[in-house]
C-alpha cells in the first residue's frame, strides 16, 4: 500500500511527462525557442527522491531531494534523442543521469537509474557536464568535469578540475578511462573529444586554466592530440577560438558540444563570458573551423548567438545560458540543448543549412564601436536601397 500523496504527484509527474512542447512567437530566423524546458528537476522520478515505504516514511517526505537538472550532452541515435543530464542534489554534488525521447523537444524521461561512474578517481568529489561524442571508433565517448579539492593550498574552497573520460556502446554500460593529462595546463574544463582522428590521433578540445574559477593566461579554447585514449596525454595545446577584449568572450570561453560537421567546416557552438557589475554573463557562440585543420577557425560571426531571455535570465547561477549537446537528426534539424541559469535545461531547434548560413553570412565583430557603426550604416544603406526601389 503506496502514501495516498504518491498518486497526486505520480499524476502531475505523467502529465508533465507527457506535456507538449511548443515554439514561442520569438523569432530571429536562425532558431526556434520552446515555451517550456525540457528538463527540470520535476522530471526527476518519484522515485529517487521519496522513501515509498509507508513504515519509514509516513509523511511521504523527500528524502533524496534534487536541486536543479541542466547541463546535457546529446546523442541522435536510431531515431531516439538522449540526453546525459548533470543532476545535482539538493547536497550540491552534481552526477549523470540518462534521459530519452522520441520528438526531442519534449517527452524526456530519466531511465531508472543515474549513471553509476566507476570510482577510479579516489579523490574526486564531483562530476559534470558531460560531452558526448560519437566517435569514428565506434564508441560514444563521455568527457566531463572530474573535480578534487585542492589540497596544496589552505584554503577550504579551492579545487582542481580535470577532464574525465568514459565511453560505452549502448548508453548503460559505461567503461571509465584515466582522466586526461595535459602536460602544460595545470587544470581543465569543458573538454570536448573531436568525433574524428587528426593525423591518426584523438583530438581534444580543450580550456587551458590557471585556476579553478578564472582562466587566467589561458588565450581561448584549445586544442591538442593524444596517441592513446586508455592513456591520454596531451603535450601542446594551441588556441582555436582566441578570447577577445570588449567582446562576449572576454572574461573565458569554452567549447560545447562537439563540433557538427557540413560541407563548408565543422561548426562549433561554445560558450563566452564576459564580467558585469552584476557578475559573469554567460551566452552562446558559434564559429566555424576548417575541414582540413579543424583549429583554423575559418568563420566567426560577431556577437552571441544565443543569450539568456526572460525567465531564463534568473536561477541559481543568473544570467548564464550554457551549452555542451547538440545534434542533427536524419532530416538535417539541428537540436541545440542549453541550461538557463545552471537551473534547468531548454531546447533551440533549427536546420543545418540555416545554422551554415548563419555561421558563414553574419558579419564578423568589427572589434571597435566606430568600426561597429559603420557597418551598421553600409548595412542600413543596403536596406534603404531595396526598400525605395519597392
Ligand atoms: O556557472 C556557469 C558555468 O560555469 C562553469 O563554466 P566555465 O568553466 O566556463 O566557467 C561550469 O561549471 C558550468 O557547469 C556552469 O554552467
Amino acid at each position: 500500500m503506496l502514501h495516498e500523496r504518491y498518486y497526486i504527484e505520480k499524476d502531475k509527474y505523467e502529465r508533465l511527462i507527457a506535456r507538449k512542447n511548443e515554439k514561442t512567437a520569438f523569432y530571429n530566423g536562425i532558431y526556434d525557442r520552446y515555451r517550456y524546458p525540457v528538463l527540470t528537476r520535476e522530471h526527476i522520478p518519484i522515485f529517487w527522491k521519496y522513501d515509498l515505504n509507508t513504515e519509514t516514511n509516513p509523511y511521504f517526505m523527500e528524502r533524496l531531494g534534487v536541486n536543479a537538472v541542466f547541463n546535457s550532452g546529446a546523442l541522435y541515435k536510431d531515431g531516439k534523442y538522449y540526453l546525459v543530464l548533470r543532476v545535482e542534489g539538493n547536497d550540491r554534488k552534481s552526477f549523470f543521469a540518462v534521459a530519452e525521447s522520441e520528438s526531442g523537444v519534449d517527452g524526456f524521461r530519466f531511465h531508472d537509474y543515474p549513471i553509476l561512474l566507476p570510482d577510479t578517481e579516489k579523490n574526486e568529489t564531483n562530476v559534470y557536464d558531460m560531452r558526448l561524442t560519437e566517435h569514428e571508433d565506434g564508441y560514444i565517448y563521455g568527457v566531463f568535469c572530474s573535480e578534487s579539492k585542492d589540497e596544496s593550498v589552505n584554503d577550504l574552497s579551492a579545487a582542481v578540475a580535470a577532464a574525465g573520460i568514459v565511453r560505452t556502446k549502448d548508453m548503460v554500460n559505461w567503461e571509465r578511462l584515466p582522466n586526461l593529462k595535459t602536460l602544460r595546463s595545470p587544470q581543465q574544463r569543458n573538454v570536448v573529444l573531436h568525433p574524428e582522428f587528426v593525423d591518426g590521433k584523438y583530438a581534444f578540445y580543450t580550456r587551458p586554466m590557471d585556476d579553478f574559477i578564472d582562466t587566467g593566461s589561458g588565450g581561448g579554447i584549445g586544442f591538442g592530440l593524444c596517441d592513446d585514449i586508455t592513456n591520454p596525454v596531451i603535450d601542446e595545446e594551441i588556441i582555436t577560438s582566441r578570447r577577445k577584449y570588449h567582446t562576449i568572450t572576454e572574461a573565458k570561453n569554452g567549447a560545447g558540444a562537439p563540433p557538427i560537421k557540413t560541407d563548408r567546416g565543422f561548426i562549433h557552438i561554445a560558450h563566452g563570458v564576459r564580467n558585469t557589475a552584476a557578475g559573469l554573463r554567460y551566452v552562446l557562440y558559434a564559429f566555424a573551423t576548417a575541414l582540413d585543420d579543424p583549429t583554423k577557425v575559418i568563420a566567426e560571426p560577431g556577437g552571441f548567438f544565443l543569450a539568456p531571455l526572460g525567465r531564463e535570465r534568473v536561477g541559481d547561477v543568473s544570467n548564464v545560458v550554457f551549452t555542451n549537446g547538440a545534434v542533427v537528426n536524419d532530416d538535417n534539424e539541428v537540436f541545440i540543448y542549453y541550461a538557463s541559469s545552471d537551473t534547468r535545461l531548454h531546447v533551440a531547434t533549427t536546420t543545418l543549412d540555416k545554422l551554415i548560413d548563419y555561421v558563414f553570412n553574419t558579419p564578423e565583430d568589427p572589434l571597435r564601436s566606430v568600426l561597429c557603426v559603420k557597418q551598421r550604416c553600409e548595412f542600413i544603406d543596403r536596406n534603404l536601397e531595396i526598400l525605395k526601389s519597392e
